[in-house]
C-alpha cells in the first residue's frame, strides 16, 4: 500500500505503550500546560483552590474528593483542564472581524480552542459570513423572538453539557417546561444513558450505589470499559488504597491501558521513586462488546458452584427477601454455551475461571464501568447482566459492594437530578407544578439523536446549546452539521470557541459566559454554585479568578434573562430574584427535588452532603419493590471478513471534543491524532503495514459512505479484530441510527470499518 503522508502523519512518533501511569511526569506535564496558557499567579490561584473544601470543584471529571484532602488534590488532567479555562488569551470582536466563519470552519478543534476565552456576545446575521458584536439585550431578544414565533414549543431544542451547575440546570429545565417542551437533550444521552436505563429497571435508581469508603473497603473491584489513568486519574489513588487493604482488581479492556497496570502516586514519596503499585491483579483483554458474554459466563459459574456446594455461594437470604426473577434468570443463564462465550469474549475458559475464583475468594465486590460498556448496541443488557452478577451474592446495599458507573462531566449526574431529562418522571413534574403553579408538558421530549433527526426532518428550528460542543460530540458529523445549518437560529452559551460556533443556522449567536473558575458576583454579592459528584455528594463550588471580560454573564443570568424575555409573565416567575440570588434558586430546588430539603443550610457545611440512595439500604424503588434479575439475550459483535470493529476513544491529552495536543503519552503516541491502532495479526491478514496511511471507511446498512481520510496505521496490542482511534475526528463514521437498544446512545465503541488506501495527499 502506498505511503501517502499527511502533515500530521509525518510527524508521528509511536513507541511502545507505557505500563504505568501518573507520578511526577504527570504533574510536570500539567504545570507546563498551565504556564503555557496563563500567568503563574492565575495558575497558582486556580490549582491551589482545586477540590479544596471551600474551593472550586474540578471540572475535569466527576470522581469524588476524599474526606482527608491533599493540598494538591487534583490530577494532571484536571489541572490541564482548569488551566485551559484560566487562559489569558482572548477572543473578541477583532478576532471575528479578521476571521470569516467559512475560514474558522476549516480550522482544527485544537486551534479553535487555543484562541482563548470568548469575551463578548456575537451575532451572525442571515446571509453574512462574519460574526459581529451585539449587545446582550438585543442578543437575548433575538433568541426570545424566534422562540416566541415558533408556534409549537416542541420545535425548539435546549441542549446541555454536564458542566452546568445545579442552579443553572434547574432554571434551564424550568424555563424549557414553562415554555412548553421537554426537549432537553444532553451529553448524558451519549454517555451514561445506558447505565441509567439499566439501573432504574433493575434497582430503581439510575445512579451508582457506592461511596469512596466502599471502594477502599472492597475485596474485589472490576474496572470494565474504563481508562481511569487518563479519564479519572484520582480513581487510581482510591484503587491504590483498596489494594493496600488487601483488595484485588480485575481490569477488563481490549487495550492494556497504562493506568490499569501500575500507578505511581504523585502525592506520595513512594510514587516519586520506585515502581509504584500494581493495579490489576488480572487483566482480561476482551473483544469489543464481549462483556455481556463474560458476565453471563461468570453468572453460570456461580450457579454451578452453588450446585456443587449448596448454600455456600449464593446469598439466598438476599435473593429471597429482596429480589424477583431469580428462577427465570437462572434457567436462562444455564443455557449459556462456552463456545459462544469464548468467541464473543476472545478469552480462554481458564482466564474466566480464574476470575471466577477471585470472585469466590473475595466477599465484597464492586463493578466500575464507563464508556466501554455504555456505547454499545447491547450496553443496557450488559449492565443489567452486571447487576445480576452482583445480586447473586448480595453485593448490593452493603459496605464495600455495589454498582459504580463512573461519570464523566463533573456535574452530569447533578444536571439529571435537577430535571435535565427529556423523559422526566411524573413525580418530578408534579412537584414542579405544585411549586410553580403551571402545568408542565407531559409528553416525552427529544434526546440528542432524536434532536438531530428532528432538525434534519424540518421538525425543529431553534437550537440553544448551554455549554458543550454539540456538532463534535454528536455522531455522524456530516448529518449533524446539516441538521444545525437547517435551523432558523442556533445559539451557544460557551466559555471558549469551538466548531459548533462555525456551523450556523440562518442566524447564529455566541453568548459568552463565566467558567467554573471565575468569580461570580450578582447584585454586589459573591455567589457560588453547587454540583453533585459520581457518588451523589452535593457540594459548593466557588471560582476565584477575575473573569475573562467584564461583558460576561453567568449561566444563571443568561438563562433567567432569556426566560423573562421569552415568557414575559406567562407563567409569572421571579427570574430577576433568581438571577440576583442563587440561594433563592436553591430554596426552590429544596421544595421540588427529593433529598434537597434544607438545601442552603446543608450545602454550607464543609464538604456538603450526600444524597440518600435507597439502594444502599436495600430499598428498591422498582414497581415490585424488589431488585430485578433480568434475562438478557446473548449477543456477540462480529465484523464481516476484511473488516474491523473500531472504537472511538479519548487520548491522554484531550478533554472530550477538545484536543490539547497530538500526544497520547501512555499509549506511546506523539504528535498525531490521525492514527488508527490495529493488532499486528490483523495488519498481516489485511496486507497493511505499520505506518501505512489509510482512509477509515464505515460500513452501514444505509449504503451512505462515511469516510475519515488520512489515518496513519500504528501496530498496537489491541484485541484481534478491533481497532481504536480518537474521538471526535472519527465521529463522522458513527451512523446516526446506530444506537444502543433502550438508551438510544450512539454506538461509539463499535463502528464497523474497513481500511482503504488513502485517497488524499
Ligand atoms: N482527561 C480527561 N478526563 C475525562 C474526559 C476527557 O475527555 N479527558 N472525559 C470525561 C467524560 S465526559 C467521560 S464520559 C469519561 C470517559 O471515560 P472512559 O470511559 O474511560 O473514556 P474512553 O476514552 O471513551 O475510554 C473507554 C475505555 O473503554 C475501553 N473499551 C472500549 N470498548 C470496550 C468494550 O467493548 N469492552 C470493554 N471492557 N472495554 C472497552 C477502551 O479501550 C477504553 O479504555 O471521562 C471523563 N474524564
Ligand atoms: N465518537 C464518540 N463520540 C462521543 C464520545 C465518545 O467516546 N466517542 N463521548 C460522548 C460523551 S461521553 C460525552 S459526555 C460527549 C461530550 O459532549 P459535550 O459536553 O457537548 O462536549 P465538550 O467537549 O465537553 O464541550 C466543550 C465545550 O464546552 C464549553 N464549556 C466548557 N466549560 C463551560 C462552562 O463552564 N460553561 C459553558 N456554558 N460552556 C462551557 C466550551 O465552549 C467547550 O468548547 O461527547 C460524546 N461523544
Ligand atoms: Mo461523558
Amino acid at each position: 500500500m502506498d505511503k501517502v503522508g499527511d502533515q500530521d502523519g509525518e510527524r508521528l512518533s509511536a513507541g511502545p505503550p507505557k505500563t504505568w501511569a501518573a507520578g511526577v511526569p504527570g504533574v510536570r506535564h500539567a504545570l507546563t500546560y498551565a504556564l503555557g496558557q496563563t500567568s503563574p499567579r492565575r495558575a497558582a490561584l486556580t490549582l491551589l483552590n482545586l477540590n479544596q473544601t471551600a474551593g472550586l470543584d474540578c471540572p475535569g471529571c466527576a470522581w469524588p474528593e476524599p474526606d482527608r484532602r491533599h493540598v494538591n488534590e487534583y490530577c494532571e488532567n484536571g489541572a490541564k483542564h482548569v488551566a485551559d479555562e484560566a487562559t489569558t488569551r482572548r477572543v473578541g470582536a477583532d478576532f471575528f472581524r479578521e476571521h470569516p466563519i467559512s475560514e474558522l470552519a476549516g480550522r482544527s478543534d485544537q486551534w479553535l480552542n487555543q484562541q482563548g476565552r470568548l469575551t463578548e456576545p456575537m451575532v451572525k446575521r442571515p446571509g453574512s459570513d462574519h460574526y459581529e458584536p451585539i449587545g446582550w439585550d438585543e442578543a437575548l431578544g433575538l433568541v426570545a423572538g424566534e422562540l416566541r414565533g415558533l408556534g409549537d414549543p416542541d420545535r425548539a431544542l435546549f441542549y446541555t453539557s454536564g458542566r452546568l451547575g445545579n442552579e443553572a440546570a434547574f432554571l434551564l429545565q424550568l424555563f424549557a417546561r414553562a415554555y412548553g417542551t421537554n426537549n432537553l437533550p444532553d451529553c448524558s444521552n451519549m454517555c451514561h444513558e445506558s447505565s441509567g436505563v439499566a439501573l432504574i429497571d433493575t434497582l430503581g435508581v439510575g445512579k451508582g450505589s457506592v461511596s469512596l469508603d466502599d471502594i477502599h473497603d472492597a475485596d474485589l473491584i472490576f474496572v470494565v470499559g474504563q481508562n481511569p489513568g487518563t479519564n479519572h486519574p484520582r480513581m487510581l489513588s482510591a484503587l491504590e488504597q483498596t489494594k493496600r487493604s488487601g483488595g484485588q482488581v480485575i481490569a477488563v479492556n481490549p487495550l492494556p491501558e497504562a493506568g490499569l497496570m501500575r500507578f505511581k502516586n504523585p502525592q506520595k514519596a513512594r510514587g516519586i521513586v520506585g515502581r509504584g503499585t500494581q493495579i490489576a491483579d488480572q487483566f482480561l483483554q476482551i473483544r469489543p462488546g464481549g462483556d455481556l458474554a463474560l458476565f453471563q459466563a461468570l453468572n453460570l459459574l456461580l450457579l454451578e458452584a452453588e450446585d456443587a456446594r449448596p448454600g455456600t455461594v449464593l446469598d439466598h437470604g438476599f435473593i429471597d427477601e429482596h429480589s424477583t426473577g431469580f428462577a427465570e434468570f437462572a434457567r436462562h443463564t444455564r443455557e449459556v454455551r462456552w463456545p459462544d462465550v469464548l468467541a464473543a469474549t476472545g478469552l480462554t475458559r481458564e482466564e474466566i475461571e480464574r476470575a471466577h475464583e477471585r470472585v469466590l475468594a473475595g466477599g465484597k465486590v464492586i463493578v466500575c464501568w464507563a464508556m466501554g460498556l455504555t456505547q454499545h448496541k447491547h450496553g443496557v443488557a450488559t449492565i443489567k447482566e452486571i447487576v445480576n452478577f452482583l445480586l447473586l451474592r448480595g453485593n448490593i446495599g452493603r459496605p464495600g459492594a455495589g454498582v459504580c458507573p463512573v461519570r464523566g462531566h463533573s456535574n452530569v449526574q447533578g444536571d439529571r437530578t435537577m430535571g435535565i431529562w427529556e423523559r422526566p418522571p411524573a413525580a418530578f413534574l408534579d412537584a414542579l407544578e405544585r411549586e410553580f403553579g403551571f402545568p408542565p408538558p407531559r409528553e416525552h421530549g427529544l434526546d440528542t439523536v432524536g434532536a438531530i433527526q428532528a432538525m434534519l426532518a424540518g421538525r425543529a428550528h431553534v437550537f440553544l446549546g448551554v455549554g458543550g460542543n454539540f456538532v463534535r460530540a454528536s455522531p455522524d458529523s456530516a448529518a449533524t452539521e446539516r441538521a444545525l445549518r437547517a435551523c432558523r437560529l442556533t445559539a451557544h452559551i460557551s466559555t471558549k470557541l469551538n466548531r459548533s460556533h462555525t456551523v450556523c443556522g440562518e442566524t447564529a449567536l455566541i453568548l459568552p459566559t463565566l467558567g467554573r473558575s471565575d468569580r461570580d458576583v450578582q447584585a454586589g454579592v459573591e455567589q457560588f454554585v453547587t454540583v453533585e459528584d459520581s457518588m451523589s455528594q452535593v457540594h459548593a463550588s466557588r471560582g476565584r479568578l477575575h473573569p475573562a471580560s467584564d461583558r460576561l454573564l453567568s449561566e444563571v443570568a443568561i438563562i433567567s434573562r432569556l426566560a423573562r424575555l421569552t415568557l414575559e409573565d406567562k407563567p409569572d416567575l421571579p427570574w430577576e430574584t433568581f438571577e440576583a440570588d442563587y440561594g433563592a434558586v436553591r430554596d426552590r430546588i429544596s421544595r421540588v427535588v427529593p433529598g434537597f430539603e434544607d438545601f442552603n443550610a446543608r450545602v454550607a457545611e464543609p464538604g456538603g452532603f450526600r444524597l440518600p440512595n435507597p439502594v444502599s439500604a436495600r430499598v428498591f424503588t422498582t414497581p415490585s419493590g424488589r431488585a430485578v434479575f433480568t434475562r438478557n439475550p446473548f449477543a456477540r459483535l462480529e465484523a464481516p471478513p476484511g473488516h474491523l470493529i473500531l472504537q472511538t476513544l479519548r487520548s491522554h491529552d484531550q478533554w472530550n471534543t477538545i484536543p490539547y495536543s497530538g500526544d497520547d503519552r501512555y499509549r506511546g503516541i506523539r504528535r498525531s491524532r490521525r492514527v488508527v491502532l490495529v493488532n499486528p495479526a490483523d495488519l498481516a491478514e489485511l496486507g497493511i503495514a505499520d505506518r501505512d496511511v489509510v482512509d477509515l471507511v464505515g460500513v452501514w446498512h444505509d449504503g451512505v459512505e462515511r469516510r475519515a481520510p488520512g489515518f496513519t496505521v500504528v501496530a498496537y496490542p489491541t484485541t484481534p479484530g478491533s481497532a481504536a482511534s480518537y474521538y471526535p475526528e472519527t465521529n463522522v463514521l458513527v451512523p446516526l441510527d446506530s444506537v444502543a437498544d433502550h438508551s438510544n446512545t450512539p454506538t461509539s465503541k463499535a463502528v464497523v470499518i474497513r481500511l482503504e488506501p488513502a485517497t488524499r495527499d
